[in-house]
């Protein structure tokens, strides 16, 4: 993954990358990611990336010239780029989304906004799709454009190291993930289920199985029209509704 990131607010991007698997990745330059300030793309001695909207009303307008000039610097050839607008009227990303985007080849050049809105001509002339990470309200495309290079940046081959895959997450699978425990075996009169401690390597897959299955029909019951569940997954389906009666 090779991207750009066009922003008033570059130190959080730099906060963020500097840690943690992604910094890790930086650093072995498996992605590569580019911060450009976008008040070096102003004009005016006070760097004015916003103006007042036509027509009235209330909020600001980021101005386009900056965001051409920006996205020109940052890779001024048409064909390698795909520029994405982070706006909250986009289209919602999901897992399958990240996957395509991890897939993507161009360099791919990620516009976030503050203040009311961007101008409409940034969309119509430069941007190729327009995203969302989901229904709720922020107080401008950083934190979007971060979740989403998370997303994208640990498919890529290498970024996780070897101990974890990303196949094995919940959402490559399709459910939710089973519970978890480590030591010790009882906590504050809690014990680690039984299964757990048995060492019978048959039974807890089966018993994990169905803990995921159980958590998915509790909480997140559409994802399970979404993949295809084997017969033993059926067993286990069974089982749980005749413990719920
Ligand atoms: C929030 C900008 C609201 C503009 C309807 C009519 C990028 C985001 C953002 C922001 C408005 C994303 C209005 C999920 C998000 C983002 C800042 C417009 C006024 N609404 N994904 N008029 N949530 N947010 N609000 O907020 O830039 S991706």
């Amino acid at each position: 993954m090779k991207c750009d990131v066009i922003t008033i607010f570059p130190e959080i991007f730099h906060a963020y990358f500097s840690e943690g698997v992604l910094g890790r990745a930086l650093q072995r330059e498996l992605i590569e990611v580019r911060i450009h300030d976008l008040r070096d793309y102003t004009t005016d001695k006070h760097r004015t990336v916003d103006d007042y909207p036509y027509g009235g009303g209330a909020g600001m307008v980021m101005k386009p010239e900056p965001f051409f000039d920006a996205v020109e610097a940052a890779c001024p050839e048409r064909a390698g780029r795909r520029v994405i607008m982070l706006n909250p009227a986009g289209k919602k990303v999901d897992q399958d989304v990240a996957e395509e985007l991890s897939r993507e080849t161009r360099r791919i050049v990620f516009l976030c906004g503050r203040y009311e809105a961007i101008d409409e001509r940034v969309k119509i002339a430069l941007v190729d799709d327009e995203i969302s990470i989901g229904d709720y309200i922020l107080t401008g495309g950083e934190l979007a454009a971060l979740v989403i290079i998370d997303a994208v940046a640990r498919l890529i081959p290498g970024v996780l190291g070897d101990e974890r895959s990303a196949e094995e997450d919940s959402f490559s699978s399709g459910i939710l993930d089973y519970p978890h425990f480590t030591r010790p075996p009882v906590f504050m009169d809690m014990p680690v289920p039984e299964v757990l401690l048995s060492g019978n390597h048959r039974e807890i897959r089966l018993w994990r199985r169905k803990e995921a299955l159980r958590r998915t029909l509790e909480r997140r019951p559409e994802l399970l029209d979404r993949i295809r569940l084997s017969d033993e997954d059926y067993r286990l389906v069974s089982e749980l509704r005749r413990e719920e009666s």
